[in-house]
């Protein structure tokens, strides 16, 4: 990846925070935690690596993602926005009455492929929709954000069986592993590891990635739609708050708000992050 591309998508990451930081903060409540760090995720996807268009947002052959761990809203709506599907003065109403920016993500908003926010879920539907895909010659690629704390959930693994079975090799899934659930660390709870041997043994192809460096995971999608037989599985090692010290690695900023302290510190951090970054 060319520096000056790597420059561009890693501030397009940091304004994504700061937005979707606002945006919770406005609304008073919105999850933190996992929307952080998946955001690095999200920018590449939206910004480099999906064949999209928001002119168009219903393109019948458009890829299609899935974010399966729907809480994280913020964070998508936020992305959806400065890519161009709604204005982002609209992210004020979010989790507003009659606004139809809720808490969790809505398939009626534009650019939403599935309402999401009972976990498990994400991924059946992903995979129905890569079969649509390839029934129909679409030649597109379908993707899935999972949180790791999700895929305890059994549905999760009845949907990886299928995929490899089916050899969906235009399905792409993330786990987003910031090795944090809601309360608590995954070893602590309910230790999902060796999350890559148990895709593997389903059938998949599976990467791993810092899902914080926007060229790392950038270069795992690239990767993964060179799988010929096989869907992939891309494990993106990530910190739950990353990119502002006082929310990283802590359950605390899963659902919970900063105080006004905290909030000054976030915000302060992410404008010197995106003042280095601008030219
Ligand atoms: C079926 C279901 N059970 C419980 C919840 C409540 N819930 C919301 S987020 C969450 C934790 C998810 O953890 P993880 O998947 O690791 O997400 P992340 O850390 O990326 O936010 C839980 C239990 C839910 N939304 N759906």
């Amino acid at each position: 990846m060319l520096t000056e591309e790597k420059r561009k998508l890693e501030l397009e990451a940091a304004n994504i925070r700061k937005t979707a930081l606002e945006t919770i903060h406005t609304a008073g409540s919105g999850h933190i935690g996992g929307s952080f760090s998946m955001a690095e995720i999200v920018t590449v996807l939206y910004f480099k690596a999906m064949n999209i268009d928001p002119a168009d947002p219903e393109k019948r052959d458009r890829d299609r993602l899935v974010l399966s761990k729907g809480h994280c809203s913020p964070v998508m709506y936020t992305t959806l926005a400065r890519r161009g599907f709604f204005p982002v003065e609209h992210l004020k109403t979010f989790r507003k009455i009659d606004s139809d920016l809720s808490g969790h993500v809505e398939i009626h908003v534009p650019g939403v492929d599935m309402s999401g926010g009972s976990l498990g879920q994400g991924l059946s539907v992903a995979l129905g929709m890569a079969m649509y895909g390839k029934c129909n010659n679409l030649n597109n690629y379908v993707y899935a954000i999972m949180g790791d704390g999700e895929i305890q959930e059994g549905q999760i693994w009845e949907a990886a069986m299928a995929a490899g079975f089916y050899k969906v090799n235009n399905l792409i899934g993330f786990v987003d592993y910031n090795k944090i659930q809601l309360d608590g660390r995954l070893t602590e709870v309910m230790d999902p590891s060796p999350i890559d041997e148990k895709f593997r043994a389903f059938g998949w192809n599976v990467i791993s990635c810092n899902g914080q460096d926007v060229e790392e995971v950038a270069n795992a999608i690239e990767e993964a739609k060179k799988s010929e037989d096989k869907p992939t599985m891309i494990i993106a090692h990530t910190t739950k708050g990353a990119g502002v010290s006082v929310f990283e690695d802590t359950a605390h900023f899963h659902g919970s708000q900063p105080t006004p302290e905290e909030y000054e510190i976030a915000i302060k951090e992410l404008d010197d992050k995106i003042a280095s970054l601008e030219v």
